[in-house]
Parts: C-alpha cells; sequence; structure tokens
C-alpha cells in the first residue's frame, strides 16, 4: 500500500518537472528567432533537465524493481507454506518401482504402512486445528480405507487415549465425509455398537472401549482436545 503511493508521488513529481522544463523549452525558440542569437544557459538548461529526467527515471525504476522484488518473495514465501517439502526423509528402497523412482520416503519420525506414513499426533487440540496442523506438513487426518490399515494403525496406539480421524458430518444430518473427498462407503466403517449416537456430535475418533475389548469409532463434539492421527502418500524418489 505505502509502495503505491510512493510511485504515485514520483510520478506527480515526473509530470510537473517535466511539464516546467516543456514551458521552458518552448519559450527557448522564441529567444532563438529573437535578435539576442546567443542565449548561453539553454545548453546549461538542457543538460539539468536531461539530467533531472534521468535521475527521476533511475529511481522509478528502482522503486519498480523493490515493489517487484517484495511482491516476488512474498508469491515464494505463500508456496514453501502452502506445499511443505519435508527437511529429513526417510526412505526404502521399493521391489516394484513407480517408473524411474523406486525410492520411497516418509518424513522423519513418522511410521510406513503400504504407499502412505502416519504420524500419531500427541497434543490435544480440536478437530479443525488438528487437521490444519496435519495441512501444514501436506498430510490429512487419518482416512481409514481399509480394515488392514486400521488394524495397523492401533497396534502403535495408546488405550488410554482417542485419536481424531478425518471424518466428520458438518451439518450433524449422519452424512459422514472423508476429508480427502474419498466416498463415504459403508462397507468400510468400523464405528463402536451405537455409534454415532449423536446429531451435535459431529466429528469421528478412533478409542478403545474396555467394555468389549475393541478399538472402534466414536462421535464426539468437535471442539474437543484430542490426540490425532495425519496421513499422507509417501514420496517416490
Ligand atoms: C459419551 C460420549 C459420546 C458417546 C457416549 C457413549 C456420554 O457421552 O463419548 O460421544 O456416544 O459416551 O456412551
Ligand atoms: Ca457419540
Amino acid at each position: 500500500m505505502t509502495s503505491e503511493i510512493t510511485y504515485a508521488e514520483v510520478n506527480f513529481k515526473t509530470e510537473s518537472k517535466s511539464s516546467g522544463t516543456n514551458s521552458k523549452s518552448l519559450s527557448d525558440p522564441k529567444k532563438k528567432t529573437s535578435p539576442h542569437r546567443s542565449n548561453p544557459s539553454f545548453p546549461k538548461l538542457l543538460l539539468t533537465s536531461l539530467l533531472i529526467f534521468l535521475l527521476l527515471l533511475a529511481i522509478s525504476f528502482f522503486i519498480a524493481f523493490v515493489i517487484f522484488f517484495q511482491r516476488y518473495s512474498q508469491l515464494k514465501e505463500k508456496k514453501t507454506l502452502k506445499e511443505p517439502i519435508p527437511r529429513f526423509v526417510e526412505c526404502e528402497k521399493s521391489n516394484w518401482t513407480m517408473g524411474e523412482k523406486d525410492w520411497s520416503c516418509c518424513p522423519k519420525n513418522w511410521t510406513s504402512f503400504e504407499s502412505n506414513c502416519y504420524l500419531i499426533s500427541t497434543t490435544s487440540v480440536s478437530w479443525d486445528k488438528s487437521e490444519k496442523i496435519c495441512s501444514e506438513t501436506g498430510a490429512h487426518l487419518l482416512v481409514i480405507n481399509t480394515k488392514e490399515e486400521q488394524e495397523f494403525i492401533i497396534q502403535k496406539l495408546n488405550e488410554n487415549y482417542a485419536y481424531y480421524l478425518g471424518l466428520s458430518d458438518p451439518e450433524g444430518k449422519n452424512q459422514w465425509q472423508w476429508v480427502d473427498q474419498t466416498p463415504y462407503n459403508e462397507s468400510v466403517i468400523f464405528w463402536h455398537e451405537d455409534e454415532p449416537n449423536n446429531p451435535a456430535e459431529n466429528c469421528a475418533l478412533l478409542l478403545f472401549r474396555p467394555t468389549t475389548k475393541k478399538w472402534g469409532w466414536n462421535d464426539i463434539p468437535c471442539s474437543e482436545m484430542q490426540y490425532s492421527i495425519c496421513k499422507m502418500k509417501k514420496i517416490y524418489i
């Protein structure tokens, strides 16, 4: 904002200066036709106005360059925030290849299963916040696609805690949605008995129930502070 105002001021100055020069140069031809031929201040004036013009041009270029550089670095910053590439990765050689890329990698300290990486987060935050934290690393809250995937994940979890999934029912109409747009498939659901049970509980989590000695899903209010699990696709190099 400020830089645009400065630019407008410079333009204004340029105009007023050049209009001043014009009026002088307009008066100069008159002098030439007049009987007093020799006017020693004329070349000096021309040189001065030329210098001023060049100076203003240089300043304008400089300001334009500064604005451009600022915008460019802002753009670059936004890009890096949107799609962060993990600084450290751990890779293993795949027994099958993705074209030329035969190493599959997960960010350091994430666990890997099939073609995905998982991070079990032990900070208690709301559902929205946990999804935000996952997405900042290029991941999503856990979307469970198969029974095998859930079986793999639960053996990494603590039975005394519950973990947010990427599953919500925003309108409380029992229309459950996965965060990555995976269709909600009734044949791959693992709700605990009698769950989901409350239209005011719009977010799902994975927890252990000692009564049935089973891991399963429950719906709870999205504002509850809970642990969570992030999931992202492996990176192939
Ligand atoms: C809690 C809460 C609910 C859940 C019931 C099951 C009392 O509420 O976790 O989401 O459905 O327990 O008894
Ligand atoms: Ca419930």
